[in-house]
Parts: C-alpha cells; structure tokens; sequence
C-alpha cells in the first residue's frame, strides 16, 4: 500500500486511488533502471502533497507581490541555504519548475534571440534543450553541437575547442542525457574562456552524485549550474540553478519575472528536505553506491557480450548499443518492461535508425540503489537484461523473468510502499 496512506483520496475518489495505489505496486514489482528516475523518501512525499501547494508566492523571499509568506519564505529560504550548502555556491534559485525552464532561464539571462548557443548533439547523448533544433531553443537561437568521438565514444574536448573558435558561441551547455563518462568541468571552462562564453553545466542526471562526492564537481569551473531536482539528487520533480555572485541576479530575473510566476511552494519544500537528506553523511554512501552498482552492472553486461558506448561507464548511466544483438532498442524495451526490467530505448551516437525507433537502450542504477540493492545482485540483473533481450517476442520467456525479479525484490523495500 502506498505510504504515506491515501485514506482521504481513497474516500474521496476511489477512481484516482485504485490509479496511485497500482503505479506504487508496480514500482515495487519492477527492477526500475531508467537513469533519469529514482525512489523519494516518505519525508519528500508527505512535503509535495502538503497545503503548501495552496499558496501563491510571486517574486522572491521578502519581496513578493502577494501577501501572506511568513511561511513561505521561510521554506524557500532554507531550501536556498541548503543548496547553497550542500554544493558549495554563491547563490541557488530554487523556483524552476523543471530542467526546461531552469535551461531556457540561462538563454533568457544571457543570450538574445538568434543568438549562437553551443551544446551536445542530443543524438550524442545531450539535451533538447542545448540548442536542438526541434526545440525551441534551437528554433529561436543559433545551435551549434558538438558530439562524441566514434572510436572512443566519449566528448573530444579538441573538436570542441575548435568548434568553439570557429563558432564563438555566447553560452556553451556541458552534460546532457546520456553520458556515461565523467564530465571535464575544467577543460570546458577552459574552452568557454578562450571565446568568452558562458559555461551552463547542466548536472541534472549527476547532481546527486556530485553533492555525494562520487562525480568532480563544477562549481569553480561554470559559473551557472542547472540541474533537475528528482533523479540521482532524488528529490522532487523540480530544478535549480546554482550560481557565483556574478551571474545570480541575471539568472533570478530571468526565472521571475522573465520566465514564470508563482513558484510551486509544495515542490519547494520537498527540495529543501531532500537537500537536507542529502546533507547526511549517509547520502555520500548511497552516490558512491550508485556509481559502484553502474560499474558492477556495466561489467557484468560486457562479459555477456553487450556493445556499451564508451565502453562502460564513470557515473550511474549506461548505454548499451544492441545493433550486435540483432535487435532494435524498442523491441527490447518493452520485452524488458515485460520482464520486469523497466528502462527507456535511446538513441546511441552515431545511430542509423531514427530516434522514435534507436539502436539503444539506456539504463541507470540511482533507483536500485535506492531500493538497496548492491554490487553482488548486478549479475543477476545483467542476465535477467540478457534474457530478456535474447527472448524479444516469448512472452511466456518473459514472465519466467519477471517472477524472478519480483521474488527478488519482495525482499527490499521501497520508500513509498508499506
Ligand atoms: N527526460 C529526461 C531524461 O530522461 O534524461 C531528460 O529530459
């Protein structure tokens, strides 16, 4: 059952209920892998569903153009101290209401339209919202994109210097979707520098790694950080955008009034008790756990003969190229769902297929973790992926897997389910 208990929404609407209590089973019963996804805390939970979502908050702590925020400010005051603490910065805006905006805050605050903004490719393992072209941010600005290597599959930090002579773009994003290397903050602020450009690292999948000290952070290098709030920081669907002293006040602007009103107050507060839960020592365990469960998993993939991008990986993300397995990523998608295995297809670099329709598929290990499993299960997962891919189309296959996965994971519980 899900807990927090839905005892009003059960009385209330039972329709909505038997919908909540279902998606917390199934979260339960699945070995969840997609890397942008994770379990909250029961704390986290109660703060997103408190009469906090009822108050409106317009502008910023001791500025706002409502009334009624002794409250309020003080709970975006303490998720902006916490922010600030746990990744060492100047200043943190904490109203975003999602990776999107907190990224279009940066083009708002430092570019015009038409202006150049350079970014990863998405098919490379970048964001839609680095400048791609079927995104507005590459519609109303000048996207220029860089991509991997394809020997190495990894950034060429050479080509991206020297595209960045060329081009001399205004904003340069570093980080994305799907990378499964570490990302070299110094060299790009290095790049960024030389052409005088604004660094944005975007650590939406990393940041919760980076506050657990698993992944080099870019504080020191990009002078803007925007990050999402929900998948290895595992908090709340919700952003951030940390910045130095310099380039605070433009970013603030640019979020209110330049791109949104009122802040999601409920949403907030969950960020504040997860920055809070990720201030405890406990949550550097927990990042460098993700980061060992990826590697063990990675290894254990390889030697059954998976193409992974790059090789293997640095953080909690792994992409594996199924072109040597003679099948496309979606069927084996949803094979996998079937089996219990829950993860996204994803385009690798360099795919001849079409984006709807990749070569790969793409899994993480925040949630696993989370749910407390640990080096010595990630064979068992490799070969329950492996069956499933080698099983596309055998339902009866793929059934036999799922009971397995949910026998195992009967045995951890799940924040959320009681
Ligand atoms: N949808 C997010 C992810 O899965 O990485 C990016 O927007």
């Amino acid at each position: 059952m899900h807990e927090p208990a839905i005892t009003h929404l059960t009385g209330a609407d039972p329709e909505v209920a038997a919908l909540v209590q279902a998606e917390a089973g199934r979260q339960f019963d699945k070995i969840r892998l997609i890397a942008s996804e994770n379990y909250v805390s029961a704390a986290v939970l109660e703060a997103t569903g408190s009469v906090l979502t009822n108050k409106y908050s317009e502008g910023y702590a001791g500025r706002r153009y409502y009334e009624g925020q002794q409250v309020v400010d003080q709970v975006e005051t303490l998720a902006v101290d916490r922010a600030k603490r746990l990744f060492g910065v100047d200043h943190a805006n904490v109203q975003p209401y999602s990776g999107s905006p907190a990224n279009l805050a940066a083009y708002l605050a430092f570019l015009d339209p038409g202006d150049k903004v350079m970014g990863m490719a998405l098919p490379a393992g970048g964001h839609l919202t680095h400048g791609w072209p079927v995104s507005a941010t590459g519609k109303w600005f000048r996207g220029v994109q860089y991509g991997v290597r394809k020997d190495t599959g990894r950034v060429d930090l050479d080509e991206v210097r020297d595209l960045a002579l060329v081009e001399r773009p205004k904003v340069i994003f570093c980080g994305g979707t799907a990378i499964p290397r570490a990302i070299d903050f110094p060299a790009f602020a290095a790049i960024a520098r030389e052409v005088d450009a604004v660094l944005v690292a975007d650590v939406a999948h990393i940041a919760g790694l980076i506050a657990g000290g698993a992944h080099p952070s870019p504080v020191g290098h990009a002078p803007v950080i925007t990050t999402t709030t929900h998948k290895t920081l595992r908090g709340p669907r919700g952003a951030m955008i940390l910045t130095d002293a310099e380039h605070a006040k433009a970013i603030d602007k640019a979020v209110f009034p330049g791109l949104q009103g009122g802040p999601h107050n409920h949403t907030t507060a969950a960020i504040a008790v997860a920055l809070g839960e990720a201030l405890r020592p406990e949550f550097s365990t927990y990042a460098h756990a993700v980061v060992a469960n990826a590697r063990a998993l990675a290894a254990a993939l390889a030697e059954r003969g998976f193409d992974l991008v790059s090789g293997g990986t640095d953080n909690h993300l792994i992409l594996i190229d199924l072109t040597s397995k003679l099948v496309a990523g979606k069927p084996a998608a949803k094979a996998l769902d079937r089996a219990g295995v829950e993860l996204n297809y994803n385009t690798v670099p360099f795919d001849p297929r079409k984006p709807f329709d990749p070569s790969g598929v793409r899994l993480g290990t925040a949630a696993i973790t989370t749910r407390g499993l640990g080096v010595e299960q990630m064979p068992r997962v490799a070969e329950w992926i492996d069956r499933a891919v080698a099983n596309v189309g055998d339902e009866a296959a793929l059934d036999r897997v799922a009971a397995e996965v949910r026998e195992l994971l009967a045995g951890y519980p799940m924040p959320g389910w009681a």
